[in-house]
């Protein structure tokens, strides 16, 4: 960790948008600018691409399917990637950190991120997918195939990160669908940008790479959860409430990893950082290994957020165990807690 806003980072971003979906999604990144982030659409359908204003586009060929739908069938999305390898693996070379985003469900994301994040990974590439699980009311079949290609992803992928859309529907029952795609795609630009605001923001505390990956290498299932805050003490409330966040049964203070992401405005003190930062450490495991960085952006005043990803809980170490249970129905009956501001729906 360093405290300078001078440092900026070389960690090359790659964040890669993946089917219909995953493509949607990274359109409004690339609209909202991330800042130092290269941004890959990739799908087997022709019309979406264009669409995204990705710098750099590929189709997935395969010849029985090139410019076509997949139709759901995953193990078309599957091949198509791999008739592909060759220019994904030019498309990922040379990232240190890879963002997949993929709406599970269809053919082309959910059958294709698997294979992409193993060759993500393969080069090295701390390599994080952020995927949405299907509304209950596409059907069964997609629910199957989203919990099939979410089984494969969590095998290839370093983190993953879970969104699910039937949550969004539950805690808005009056919400319209494309409202709850754009809610949706706003809380994954949101994780994206907060994560490399990290590397690439000036800051008041820089965190490097390496505190990045001691959260996400490796990790498995990974708990992600903003909350905004204003007034006096703004950020012990958002502190407070990110702490009492609960979801099935997992709870964060059993998260021995944690990484706390704080941007303000230049009225932001150092000293209200500082406390925040001790309201988590004293809500978990003494031994919890605690990594915080400060980003000012000049156009934020009275308001401050506050991101916090969590990993490696206590007593679970099967992450399979852990991945269950953040996406069984228990927690989709579960009431949001005051601190899921941004749509808390791992
Ligand atoms: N956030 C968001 N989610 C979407 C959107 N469209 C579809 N989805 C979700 O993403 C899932 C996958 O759909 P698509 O991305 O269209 O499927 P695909 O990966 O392109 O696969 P095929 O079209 O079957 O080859 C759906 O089941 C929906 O849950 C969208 O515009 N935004
Ligand atoms: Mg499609």
């Amino acid at each position: 960790m360093t405290t300078t806003s001078d440092i900026r980072t070389t960690a090359k971003i790659k964040v890669i948008g993946i089917g219909g979906a995953g493509c949607d999604m990274i359109t409004r990144m690339i609209q909202n600018r991330i800042s130092g982030a290269e941004f890959i659409a990739i799908d087997t359908d022709k019309t979406t691409l264009p669409l995204t204003g990705a710098k750099r586009q590929i189709l997935l060929y395969k010849p029985d399917t090139q410019g076509i739908r997949t139709e759901s069938d995953i193990s078309l999305g599957s091949k198509a990637a791999r008739a592909s390898s060759y220019e994904i693996e030019a498309a990922i070379t040379g990232a240190d950190i890879v963002f997949l985003i993929t709406g599970l469900g269809g053919g082309t994301g959910t059958g294709a991120s698997p294979y992409i994040a193993e060759m993500a990974r393969r080069s090295k590439a701390l390599t994080i997918a952020i995927v949405t699980r299907p509304f209950g009311f596409e059907g069964r079949y997609r629910t199957r195939i989203a919990a099939e290609g979410l089984d494969e992803i969590m095998k290839k992928a370093d983190a993953v990160v879970t969104i699910d859309d039937e949550r969004l529907l539950e805690l808005h029952p009056e919400m319209k669908i494309n409202e709850a795609f754009k809610t949706i795609n706003e809380t994954i630009n949101g994780y994206v940008s907060s994560i490399t605001d990290l590397l690439t923001s000036p800051g008041l505390i820089n965190l490097e790479l390496a505190n990045i990956e001691s959260v996400m290498r490796n990790a498995g299932p990974v708990w992600l959860s903003s909350g905004k805050g204003t007034g006096n003490n703004r950020a012990m409330e958002a502190a407070n409430k990110l702490i009492s966040d609960q979801r099935s049964g997992i709870n964060i203070k059993d998260a021995r990893k944690i990484l706390l992401s704080f941007t303000g405005g230049n009225d932001l003190a150092l000293k209200e950082v500082e406390r925040a930062v001790e309201i988590i450490r004293k809500a978990v495991d003494p031994a919890a290994d605690i990594a915080f960085g400060v980003i000012i952006k000049q156009q934020m005043s009275d308001e401050i957020s506050l991101t916090l990803i969590a990993s490696e809980f206590a007593g679970l170490n099967d992450s399979e165990q852990i991945l269950k249970r953040l996406a069984s129905s228990g927690s989709r009956q579960e009431k949001p807690s005051e601190s899921a501001k941004t749509y808390c729906l791992v």
